[in-house]
């Protein structure tokens, strides 16, 4: 699912490179192979307008941290942006107040909503031990209530029989009268749908809204409905006040646009998805799985936000400043690379979250080589010197007893220290060659050096 969307956007913005602000002109130029994206993943129209009006008023001018590309902060913000929409602060629960609690699903014809009434009373009777009552009003189509039937058996919950010469709210008013006389918790409403919306269907919807006053109507959609998505949800919505919608079979080959279109038409949070054929194939929406899966960069967008909260920026400046002055490079000056590169996750962790490599690189033989714990053994070693050895690190070089000290207080090898060493001085002609430059670059090359070091 979802997947030629992702495709498109990361496109879109592996194009910008090199600078250290996002400026309007580039997201000028983003827009329109944006538009063209979303249209083509089958946003709607007037989604698509909101949604690039709402990223470009929070991309304009971010800046970009240091160590991280123009494209990687736009797949941030589009990202956080994608979050936004598909509803990140909404209540996903359902509202069952009352007993019984009545939920009637809606939609067109073919959405799923026969299979979501079973799979959801399956999962209230499992999760909350709920006792649920499922009926078919369906009146039009002889097999419909068979099919329901059919399923709550295979859900192991109670259908409520029905005949299709009754009418939807008297089938309604009885299976509710049942409920109530045999404390059922719950009482799904499975409604007709029809192939178009219809002025026949939405009275026959309001009709039961009214007899049965549901706590809960569920608007189902199949995600492949496309265009159509935001124009039927609207229809649905403005008829019937909404609590919430259900995106059905979202293992197909869908473009992403009827989520994003549906939460942002109706306002209303998309409660559950549905995810295969078997009953069990239901999922609480989750508005981060789904953007990340629109946007199928990998891991990108994390390894941007560990950029952002775990660099300090600060240190990194201190530390620039200091090398611009003398090209120095101490002990403290290797400490603090490796905190930084620990805190992404070593080197295996930043290459790991860079889409695409892991498919290029050969990455059993770079775990071998990037094994963490020498990180760690470096560490431990330069713990173990004085405050005088970590600043004059010729002190550590030259005099044989210190070297024996720090050795045996770190418990490390001769061979171990002599690699540490080794390590430290060419990281300190690397110093020297980046006198001045990007802070972020040097972080890189330094990490090739550990890279190759064995
Ligand atoms: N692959 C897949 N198929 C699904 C999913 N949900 C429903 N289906 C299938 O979609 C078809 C239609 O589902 P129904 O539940 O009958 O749809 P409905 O909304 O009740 O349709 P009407 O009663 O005609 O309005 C069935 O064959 C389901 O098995 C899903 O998540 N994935
Ligand atoms: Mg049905």
């Amino acid at each position: 699912m979802f997947q030629q969307l992702s495709q498109r956007i990361s496109d879109v913005f592996r194009s910008f490179t090199g600078t250290d602000k996002i400026t309007d002109a580039m997201l000028q130029q983003g827009a329109v192979s944006l538009r063209n994206a979303l249209r083509d993943a089958d946003v709607a129209e007037s989604v698509t307008d909101q949604l690039l009006q709402q990223f470009n008023e929070k991309a304009l001018n971010q800046a970009v941290v240091s160590g991280a590309k123009a494209s990687d902060v736009l797949v941030k913000l589009f990202h956080d942006n994608l979050i936004e929409v598909l509803g990140k602060d909404d209540d996903f629960s359902l509202k069952l107040s009352k007993k019984p609690a009545i939920i009637m699903l809606v939609g067109l014809q073919g959405a799923g909503k026969t299979t979501f009434a079973a799979r959801l009373a399956k999962q209230l009777k499992k999760d909350h031990s709920s006792k649920c009552l499922l009926t078919s009003l369906d009146v039009y189509r002889p097999a419909a209530m068979d099919q329901l039937a059919t399923l709550a058996q295979q859900a192991d919950v109670d259908c409520f029989p029905a005949t299709p010469d009754q009418t939807p709210d008297s089938i309604a008013k009885n299976a509710m009268e049942r409920a109530k006389s045999e404390s059922y918790d719950v009482l799904i409403l499975d409604t007709a749908g029809r192939m178009h919306v219809n002025d026949d269907m939405m009275a026959e919807c309001r009709q039961l809204q009214q007899v049965c006053k549901p706590c809960e109507i569920l608007f189902v959609i199949d995600s492949m409905t496309g265009q159509d998505a935001a124009n039927n949800a609207k229809a649905f919505n403005d008829q019937l006040a909404l609590t919430g919608a259900v995106l059905t079979k979202t293992d197909g080959d869908s473009r992403g646009g009827a989520a994003l279109s549906v939460r942002q038409v109706t306002g209303k949070p998309i409660k559950y998805m549905t995810t295969g054929e078997h009953l069990d194939d239901l999922d609480n929406f989750q508005p981060e799985r789904i953007a990340s899966q629109i946007l199928g960069m990998g891991d990108i967008v994390s390894l941007v936000k560990q950029f952002e909260n775990k660099v300090d920026q600060e240190k990194t400046k201190k530390m620039a400043k200091k090398l611009l002055k003398s090209g120095d490079f101490d002990f403290n000056d290797l400490a603090a690379q490796l905190e930084q590169m620990a805190s992404l996750g070593g080197m295996k962790g930043i290459l790991s979250k860079l889409p695409n490599l892991g498919g290029q690189l050969p990455m059993e033989m770079l775990e071998k080589k990037l094994d963490s714990a020498s990180f760690d053994h470096i560490a431990v070693m330069i713990r173990s010197m004085t405050p005088q050895e970590r600043a004059f690190p010729t002190l550590v070089m030259n005099v044989k007893s210190r070297q024996k000290r720090i050795m045996s207080g770190s418990g490390r090898s001769q061979k171990e220290f002599k690699a540490m060493l080794k390590q430290f001085q060419r990281m300190q002609k690397m110093a020297a060659k980046f006198k001045g430059k990007n802070m972020m670059n040097m972080m890189g090359k330094m990490s090739d050096l550990f890279g190759g070091q064995r």
